[in-house]
């Protein structure tokens, strides 16, 4: 791509930018989206759904409402693909969800790939790829294709949807107390498996922090017989769980504090992609008051 086109698109994705600042579609957005749009169930096993479209050029909306609902987070994750330099935002359920830019750093001719992996790796190249977690429930994702720096109308895209664990704070304990006298105390949580979660596939070389104050496990989950004693099926619903220990006093846990949070990162050849969050509710007990 020449500097001054690069120049003129960054111009136009800036003013595009700031007439959609509030992250809704506009009137005439919306009026795309209640047209003929195409449902397209997304599958909830990360497996990507490939769309290459004359679609002209730009923006313009790929004809599809890509629909999904879940009883866990799914992290929804989009890819440029074949040649690089598109860019686009993303939407759900009309709102702004995410905008991705398209990468400039190439020379005259964009690479290409058609395998959605390499096109979504942060380390092989330029395509525009990005990632949100949206909440438990019933989604329907749009896709607007910003640019096209090739010149071409076609642009193509993959998207993929993966579920990831809801947490449990104290398995098998409904009411999560929190004894915040007990400073040492330890705290068993558990990441919840299910038919469209495998917690192996949480990976255990990233930090698996719990509450504000970042606590990690106490156990050493990188030796082998360590994780194999922390995969158990707490919950008894035939899905095996992770569960993680950690010290109360390192949580962060405050007097009063009504949820905690857990954050970790799903498994992704090659990619410091798909981190996660997921929260259960709690209740403390306070600590002894110094007099
Ligand atoms: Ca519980
Ligand atoms: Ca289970």
């Amino acid at each position: 791509m020449k500097r001054g086109f690069a120049a003129i698109l960054s111009l136009i994705l800036v003013l595009s930018l700031g007439a959609a600042a509030s992250g809704q579609m506009t009137e005439s957005d919306k009026a795309e989206v209640g047209g003929d749009f195409t449902e397209v169930p997304l599958p909830l096993d990360c497996t990507w759904v490939i769309k290459d479209e004359v679609i002209g050029c730009c923006p313009a909306f790929f004809p599809y409402r890509f629909t999904f609902e879940c009883e866990e987070p799914v992290l929804v994750r989009v890819t440029d693909l074949f040649a690089a330099g598109d860019s686009y935002w993303v939407y759900d359920h009309g709102e702004l969800l995410f905008t991705m830019d398209n990468a400039t750093d190439y020379g005259p001719t964009p690479p290409w790939t058609d395998d959605p992996d390499t096109a979504y790796d942060l380390k092989t190249g330029p395509w525009a790829h990005l990632y949100r977690q949206v909440e438990p429930g019933e989604h329907s994702i749009t896709i607007k294709a910003m640019s096209m720096p090739t010149g071409l109308s076609n642009s193509t895209v993959a998207i993929s949807a993966r579920p990831v664990p809801r947490l449990d704070v104290r398995p098998g304990n409904a009411n999560n107390v929190i004894n915040l006298r007990a400073k040492g105390g330890v705290l068993t949580v558990a990441l919840l498996g299910s038919e469209h979660v495998d917690v192996t596939e949480v990976d255990i070389r990233f930090p698996l922090h719990l509450g504000a104050g970042g606590a990690t496990p106490i156990h050493n989950l990188s030796d082998p017989k360590v994780y194999e004693d922390h995969l158990q099926d707490v919950n008894r619903d035939g899905h095996t769980d992770l569960v993680l220990h950690y010290r109360i006093g390192q949580t962060g846990i405050k007097e009063g504090d009504t949820s905690v949070t857990f954050m970790g990162k799903m498994k992704v050849p090659n990619s410091i992609y798909d981190w996660f969050t997921c929260s259960d509710s709690i209740r403390t007990v306070p600590a002894k008051k110094v007099k």
